[in-house]
């Protein structure tokens, strides 16, 4: 398929997002997915991008509580649609374990639920502890699992400060020279990462998945 159609399929994507089409948001997707659009990009460039629209308008005071509400239903029903199709085809759950979560007082998922999907499809068991995620709860995972990365998303510049207190906790316990700590989502950056002691920052579920091979291949 040419660029322009993907283009077409990627704009109608956003535009459900944006418009809150929860009716279509199905039809609209198996569209793009019969065209052969990539579903990586259909989540990021067309879904993800309607999202951020609507998040800024939020921000704006120019939509309300119930608009982002329904324009994440809208993401999370076409993120389905698109899910079962991103593949790597590697072998499952061979390459260790990941305990991953949102945390302490956030409650966003998407993200964090698509790095989980691409670490699957990778080849890494994914734990996933859900949303607000004690900070105790990550650290007892972590041990119990033996897991060979922690991941931690957070979408508030209030919640993301729990990432340090994560961090000084695995100390504590003993274990943090034995886990890789990533961390991400929309208000962390690089510096962010290095500042805490994190081993990497992602801005996005692609990246996310070649900084975890990149670092344990290092190990
Ligand atoms: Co809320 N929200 N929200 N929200 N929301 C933000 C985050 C906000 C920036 C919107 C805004 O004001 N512009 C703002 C936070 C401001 C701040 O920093 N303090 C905000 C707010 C204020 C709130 C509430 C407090 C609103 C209220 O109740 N008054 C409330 C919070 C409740 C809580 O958590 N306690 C709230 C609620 C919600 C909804 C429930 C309506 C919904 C979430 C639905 C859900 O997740 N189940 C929602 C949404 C959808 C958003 C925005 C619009 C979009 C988030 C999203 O899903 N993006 C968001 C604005 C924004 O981010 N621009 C906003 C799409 C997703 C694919 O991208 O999550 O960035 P993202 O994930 C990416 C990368 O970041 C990265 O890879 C992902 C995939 O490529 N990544 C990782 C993420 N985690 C990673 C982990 C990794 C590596 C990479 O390693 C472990």
């Amino acid at each position: 398929m040419g660029d322009g159609d993907s283009g077409v399929h990627l704009s109608r994507l956003r535009d459900a997002v944006i418009g809150c089409d929860l009716d279509n948001i199905e039809s609209i997707a198996v569209a793009a997915l019969n065209s052969k659009v990539d579903p990586l990009k259909a989540i990021q460039e067309g879904l993800a991008g309607g999202i951020r629209v609507v998040g800024e308008r939020y921000s704006k005071g120019e939509a309300y509580l119930p608009e982002l509400v329904m324009a994440a239903n809208v993401m999370k029903k076409g993120v389905a649609v698109f899910e079962p199709h991103i593949s790597e085809g590697a072998d499952r759950g061979g390459l260790g374990k990941v305990v991953l979560g949102t945390v302490e007082g956030d409650i966003h998922d998407i993200g964090k639920s698509l790095v989980g999907t691409l670490f699957g499809t990778a080849g890494f068991e994914v734990i996933d502890l859900g949303v607000d995620v004690a900070n105790q709860k990550f650290v007892d995972s972590t041990q119990k699992e033996q897991a060979v990365i922690l991941g931690m998303s957070a979408l508030m510049t209030t919640t993301m400060v729990s990432m340090t207190d994560v961090l000084a906790a695995l100390a504590d316990k003993g274990i943090r020279g034995k886990v890789k700590v990533m961390v991400g989502g929309a208000p962390t950056t690089k510096e962010w990462a290095k500042e805490i002691g994190a081993d990497a920052q992602a801005g996005d579920a692609v990246e996310a998945l070649s900084l975890a091979k990149s670092m344990l291949s290092k190990r």
